[in-house]
């Protein structure tokens, strides 16, 4: 594992941090803006008063924080692996350059003693193939980590999703909402285990859940803002058509979510990639917040015990 200075430093002093995932950097978003918004996070995060750690592999390294010029490599290289958990033997044995899932980004993070993540939205199972399930799904289920994020991504089967989350003990708390939200949207119709108002309800969450030395991930979803949202039913069509396109041309496995998220862009006139840029803005602030707030109660933590 390597460690940038700041995030070194951040670690050795105690700072709040929040890691950052890089697939979404690679393929989730097209280049410029990519680039743009991987630079943008980092600044969020830092403003917000915690420490940015964007995660990738480089030369099979887990890289931990990373330079300008590896940012822009992930933004422009067509050589980036995607790499789930299954990966990581075959990323760090072959020395690859790689951009991490949420399920790789969990590992490392978790590995590397940070305790908060934002993302856009987590992979679940997907639409038509019950057997596709992302490996998201159950690192979330195994990794004591607090996941920021906008719900599953919308192309997925959400309410498929929401029951394996249930059943992989994965506790869901929606930040002012009522409902998991579907990515682009505010609504999925799917209740969240709990509400919460502030970034300390979470924090002491996280901290119960670390006194009953429970593994499981805490998934703090966060709706998109309200002028960036698209409706479901300004959605579904473009939807069909996407899942009807990759079905046709026969996309699988790790290729699917890229390609349907690149379709619905192309369908929306970049409609879905303003909202998938905000709604991932939103979250590393979320973050960011909840990451000072468990610094918080993590110091505390020490006082009383010292
Ligand atoms: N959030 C976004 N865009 C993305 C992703 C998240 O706003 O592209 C990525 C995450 O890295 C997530 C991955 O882990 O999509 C899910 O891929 P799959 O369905 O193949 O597991
Ligand atoms: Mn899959």
């Amino acid at each position: 594992m390597k460690f940038n200075e700041e995030v070194a430093d951040a670690l050795a002093s105690k700072k709040p941090i929040v890691a950052l995932e890089s697939t979404v950097i690679a393929h989730g978003l097209p280049f410029p803006q990519n680039f743009e918004t991987a630079q943008n996070l980092e600044k969020i995060v830092r403003e917000n008063g915690a420490i940015p750690a964007t995660i990738a592999v480089f030369d099979g390294e887990f890289c931990v924080g990373l330079n300008e010029n590896q940012i822009k490599r992930l933004a422009t290289d067509k050589d980036i692996r995607k790499i789930s958990r299954r990966d990581l033997p075959i990323a760090v044995g072959k020395k690859l350059n790689c951009a991490t899932t949420v399920a790789a980004t969990s590992f490392i993070a978790h590995a590397a003693g940070i305790k908060v993540f934002a993302t856009g939205g987590i992979g679940g199972v997907h639409h038509g193939y019950p057997q596709d399930i992302s490996a998201d799904l159950p690192e979330l289920a195994n990794t004591p980590i607090i996941v920021v994020c906008s719900g599953a991504k919308i192309v997925l089967d959400l309410p498929a999703t929401r029951e394996w989350l249930e059943t992989g003990g994965v506790c869901v708390l929606g930040f002012g909402c009522d409902e998991m939200p579907a990515f682009y949207s505010r609504k999925s119709g799917l209740l969240v285990d709990e509400r919460v108002e502030t970034a300390s309800e979470v924090a002491r969450i996280a901290q119960a859940r670390d006194e009953l030395n429970l593994q499981n991930a805490i998934l703090l979803t966060v709706p998109v803002p309200e002028n960036f949202e698209i409706s479901a039913a300004e959605l579904e069509e473009m939807l069909n058509k996407s899942l009807a396109l990759a079905d046709e041309k026969e996309v699988r496995g790790k290729e699917i979510t890229p390609f349907l998220l690149a379709q619905m862009a192309l369908m929306s006139a970049g409609k879905t990639l303003v909202a998938n840029i905000a709604l991932l803005e939103n979250n590393a602030r979320i973050a960011a917040q909840v990451a000072v707030n468990m610094n918080e109660v993590f110091l505390k933590g020490i006082y009383t015990i010292a």
